[in-house]
């Protein structure tokens, strides 16, 4: 249900079309809005990359009187090879939908809100937010970002919120999705730094792809496995057998979250039997004796007990990683959503370092990342790291960063924000009591979403940032701000494989709805630090200031010239700096010299002994309850694929469940029917999908549902404080 007239805000448009601020922010120069598309251009075709998944294939956008009409992908693009998904080719019509915020809304009671002016809303919103923090304390209001905006922006948000507003706690829904693999890579490499390039899918001989689903979640890159001319082996690690296990060469169909135990047991064969690469190990890692030591206690017997798999299965697979001359592991969310993601991301890691695979092609301990700019948040949201991949407690790091964007050094704080969940726990405790929320959804997408939206309705003052005025957590908002959306604004993303690629404003926003990057200016300027940003114009301004903060940072962008650049070259991968005299290469891997980034070069084995599932299976809740991906055509929480046509016959309308055959027999359920499920959090109703590839005690249910998080369990990662979608108690009942 809408919650405001359309037609109200229609004629309120009307009526402010050509007002103050608006014409401020389109005039040339203005707030850097970038140009307009103008109705009377000729007739062409302009290029960017996806605002999906993060594989970042690159589109061509066929213009017709200055709008993006319709999507072909791009064949000489070095990622998806004229190759794009159902979303890739849909892209556009998401953007034409009456869910579409057109002008700001000012809550004015439970269910209804009023449009009002850029004026009123902005003047609301320093209003408020001032008022709480004068009253509380700086650190009283907080932010929410995403990994779905340009670099730009997330900068822009960081720099404004931390530096401009004083505020200390802000963070990312990247926490939801990547904080395990970050934590992993800075653990054991000393920077957050993915190895590979998409070119080793296709130079593996031997691929692992663990807790993760590329036929769904990534099917560019599984298109190029299946370019893979080697003739390789491709091992899927997943308790379901999802769409990519059936195409592989062996299914590992472990008991969830005992991935860890898999691992540790694996490289306790691998070392037993010398089969690991000792000059390696020598001359580039440290603390493998004390690894080896603590894999002893993982033999076959307790690694067949643990994952329930037969040990001719792990001989075979520790066969394969001995035999294979390019091993790869590949992982996602199987992985990286769960109470012990860091150390199973590390086990990986680990046999990629100790079997020296590793800097060379067709090889690496690989993390998938999820959203279109994940990669862009972790290096420049100004959350969990200083801007440019930096520390906020490094005083050395600091001074730069206040020298090189000409910010008053106490600007910059010398603490950490809490993560995500703690500014949850900070709402409940009553410390935190301003929330603003930029392009994310938590009220659908958050764990145990009961627990978080009666949290969120604690709130003096809720801000919501958002495309669409519908999505669950505007519902909850005091004031919703209405944001361009990708192919709307200009700037740049970085892909999983560290390519930089553009994003170009090819549609007009509906009514009133800016950028992004224009709402952070207007901010500024309503709150009263325009000033601090007064370099701050234009998106590509933003980019030069990228450029200068990352020098001498391991992900050195200083000689990417500028953004025609990015386009020439096909996308340009991190790093790629001003030393450099030759142009970049178009697949580039890193580690190809065995140096990586600790103080002494050498790269960490990490481990722990593995830890107790938090909600295990039970006598009153006996199934456990798996969530993910459900089709290549839903995109998480659906704002914005539920408003493509063609979409929306590609997926199942009504939220389902996958229950194995015994288990629906037993429980007299049959395809189709109606069933409820339970956990200690709540109940949901969902048609019973009775199939073979979950196994028996274990149901699946897609996260695109809004029902899906009333069931979750709110247990987090100890090391990178990521949630644990993936595993609680539940139990079914025939409705
Ligand atoms: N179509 C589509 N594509 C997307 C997205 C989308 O919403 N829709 N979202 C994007 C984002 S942000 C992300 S993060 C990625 C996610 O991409 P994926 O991680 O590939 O997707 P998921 O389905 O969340 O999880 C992958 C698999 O983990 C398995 N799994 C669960 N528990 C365990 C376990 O204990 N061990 C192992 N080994 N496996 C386990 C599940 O059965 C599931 O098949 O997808 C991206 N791409
Ligand atoms: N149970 C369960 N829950 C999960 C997961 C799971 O596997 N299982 N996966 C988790 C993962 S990996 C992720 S990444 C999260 C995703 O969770 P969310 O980030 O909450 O999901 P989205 O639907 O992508 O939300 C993005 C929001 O931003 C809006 N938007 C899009 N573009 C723009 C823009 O340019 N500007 C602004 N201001 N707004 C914009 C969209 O309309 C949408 O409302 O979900 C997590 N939740
Ligand atoms: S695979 Fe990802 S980046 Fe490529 S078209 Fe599909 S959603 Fe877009
Ligand atoms: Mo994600």
């Amino acid at each position: 249900m809408s919650i405001i007239e359309r037609t109200k805000i229609n004629s309120l448009i009307h009526q402010k079309e050509g007002h103050l601020t608006r014409e401020l922010l389109l005039s040339p120069g203005g707030f850097g809005l970038g140009k307009v598309p103008e109705k009377n251009l000729p007739d062409s075709t302009t290029q960017m990359v996806c605002g999906f998944c993060g594989t970042g294939c690159n589109l061509n956008i066929h213009m017709k009187e200055g709008e993006g009409v319709c999507i072909t992908p791009t064949t000489e693009y070095p990622v998806n090879l004229g190759m794009a998904c159902p979303k890739g080719w849909e892209a556009l019509s998401v953007l034409k939908s009456p869910d579409r915020a057109v002008s700001p809304l000012v809550k004015k009671s439970p269910s209804h809100w009023e449009p009002v002016d850029w004026d009123t809303a902005l003047n609301l919103f320093t209003r408020k937010f001032k008022g709480i923090q004068q009253e509380h304390g700086p650190e009283s209001v907080a932010f929410l970002s995403t990994g779905q905006m340009v670099t730009e922006e997330m900068a822009f948000l960081g720099a404004l919120t931390k530096f401009g507003m004083g505020m200390l706690h802000g963070d990312g829904n990247t926490r939801q999705c990547m904080a395990s693999a970050v934590t992993a890579y800075k653990q054991s490499f000393g920077f957050d730094a993915p190895p590979f390039t998409y070119q080793d899918l296709e130079e593996s001989d031997v691929l692992v792809f663990v807790g993760a689903n590329p036929c769904i979640a990534h099917p560019i890159m599984w298109e190029r496995v299946m370019r893979n001319q080697c003739d390789p082996e491709i091992i899927v690690v997943d308790p379901r057998k999802t769409e990519t296990a059936m195409q592989a060469t062996q299914h590992l169909q472990l008991y969830p979250k005992s991935d860890l135990t898999l691992f540790y047991g694996i490289a306790q064969i691998l070392i037993e039997r010398g089969h690991i690469d000792q000059e390696y190990i020598r001359e580039h890692t440290d603390d493998f004796e004390a690894f080896s030591d603590h894999v002893k206690d993982f033999s076959i017997q307790r690694v067949v007990l643990e994952t329930g798999l037969e040990p001719k299965e792990i001989e075979h697979f520790a066969d394969l990683i001995h035999s294979g001359k390019r091993v790869s592991f590949w992982w996602t969310m199987g992985v990286n959503q769960s109470y012990q993601g860091v150390r199973t991301a590390q086990s990986l890691i680990n046999l990629a370092l100790m079997t020296g695979n590793i800097g060379r092609p067709g090889t690496g301990p690989n993390s998938i990342t999820g959203q279109c700019n994940a990669m862009g948040s972790r290096l420049f949201s100004n959350t969990t790291n200083l801007l440019g991949g930096h520390d906020f407690l490094n005083a050395e790091h600091r001074a730069k960063v206040a020298e090189t964007l000409s910010i008053p050094i106490d600007r910059i704080p010398s603490e950490n924000s809490l993560p995500y969940h703690k500014i949850i726990e900070g709402i409940l405790a009553g410390k935190i009591k301003g929330l603003w929320i930029i392009c994310t959804n938590p009220a659908h997408s958050w764990i145990n979403q009961k627990q978080v939206r009666d949290i969120l309705d604690r709130l003096d003052f809720l801000v919501v940032q958002d495309m669409y005025h519908t999505t669950e957590t505007a519902q909850l908002a005091d004031l919703i701000l209405p944001a361009a959306g990708w192919g709307e604004k200009e700037g740049t993303f970085i892909n999983a494989e560290r390519r930089i690629g553009r994003v170009k404003r090819v549609s007009r926003a509906p009514g009133q709805a800016l950028c992004d990057f224009s709402i952070f200016k207007l901010v500024a300027q309503y709150w009263g630090c325009a000033e601090m940003f007064s370099q701050w114009k234009s998106p590509e301004d933003v980019f030069e200031m990228m450029k200068e903060l990352t020098k001498g940072q391991p992900c050195d962008i200083s000689g990417i010239e500028n953004y025609a650049a990015i386009e020439e070259q096909g996308g340009i991968q991190w790093p790629y700096s001003e030393a450099e005299t030759e142009p970049p290469e178009q697949q580039r891997r890193l580690f190809t010299d065995g140096q990586f980034f600790h103080s002494n070069g050498r790269a960490k084995f990490l481990f722990s002994e593995s830890t107790k599932m938090p909600e295990a299976p039970n006598e009153h809740y006996p199934f456990l309850l798996l969530t993910g991906r459900g089709t290549a055509s839903q995109w998480h929480t659906q704002t914005r694929t539920r408003n493509s046509d063609v979409l929306q016959k590609l997926y199942p309308k009504s939220i389902y469940v996958e229950i194995n055959p015994s288990d629906a027999s037993q429980h007299s359920i049959k395809p189709n029917d109606w069933i409820y499920i339970d956990s200690q959090r709540g109940r949901i109703k969902a048609r019973a999908f009775v199939t073979q590839s979950i196994q028996p005690g274990q149901l699946f249910i897609p996260m695109h549902y809004e029902q899906t998080n009333q069931l979750t369990d709110a247990v987090f990662d100890p090391h990178s404080s990521q949630p644990s979608y993936k595993c609680c108690a539940v139990r079914v009942m025939k409705y």
